[in-house]
Order: structure tokens, then C-alpha cells, then sequence
């Protein structure tokens, strides 16, 4: 199991779209993550910067942005894209991030 995090970026006074939208989220997605390994995943906002910061747990070879080829999550990212900073296929921009602590 490893841990993964990266960091995304929200458009300026999107929080309660984005909480809606994860609320929300399409089950089909939900098993798609879980179905490649996903769990225990978080994203945590910070409001001054409007930066996203995901954590999760990871059992195969990669995380949620390595699933670019599946159609579900394509349709995801082209549902999210007018609330994140995106690249032009729709992927958020994601930056991964380098854990440099973790405590049992
Ligand atoms: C995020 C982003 C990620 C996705 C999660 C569920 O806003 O789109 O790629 O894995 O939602």
C-alpha cells in the first residue's frame, strides 16, 4: 500500500460547487477508484490560495490521475473543468507532492 498526494487548484469561489459536486459523487466513479486501488482518499482546501491538496491510499502500480484513459473519469474531469484549473484535454492540473513525514 503507498500513499499519494498532489496538489490541484480551484477556481476563485468555487468551494461550495466543489463540496456539492464530491458530495455527489457518481458511484460509477466510486468503483472505478476503488476497483484500482483507491482508498482512504481526502482533498483538503486552502481557502487562501484556493489550492487543493489530495491524499490516498494506493494498492496498484498508480492513483486516480493515472485512470486518463477511462471513459467514466473523462467524463469527470469534462464535468469538473469549469470549476479547476485544467489542462486541455479537461485533466486537472495536478502536481504531485513529496510526503516528507508520516507517523504510524
Ligand atoms: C477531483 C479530481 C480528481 C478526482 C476526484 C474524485 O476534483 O477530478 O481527479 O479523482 O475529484
Amino acid at each position: 500500500m503507498q500513499r499519494l498526494a498532489f496538489k490541484m487548484k480551484l477556481n476563485k469561489g468555487q468551494k461550495e460547487a466543489y463540496i456539492q459536486r464530491h458530495s455527489d459523487l457518481w458511484p460509477e466513479l466510486k468503483a472505478l477508484l476503488k476497483a484500482n486501488g483507491v482508498s482512504e482518499y481526502s482533498i483538503f482546501l486552502d481557502e487562501e490560495t484556493n489550492m487543493l491538496f489530495a491524499f490516498q491510499k494506493v494498492s496498484g502500480s498508480g492513483g486516480s490521475q493515472d485512470l486518463a484513459s477511462n471513459t467514466i473519469v473523462k467524463k469527470w474531469w469534462d464535468f469538473m473543468a469549469d470549476i479547476m484549473e485544467v489542462n486541455p484535454d479537461n485533466s486537472p492540473v495536478s502536481i504531485p507532492l513529496e510526503e516528507v513525514f508520516f507517523m504510524e
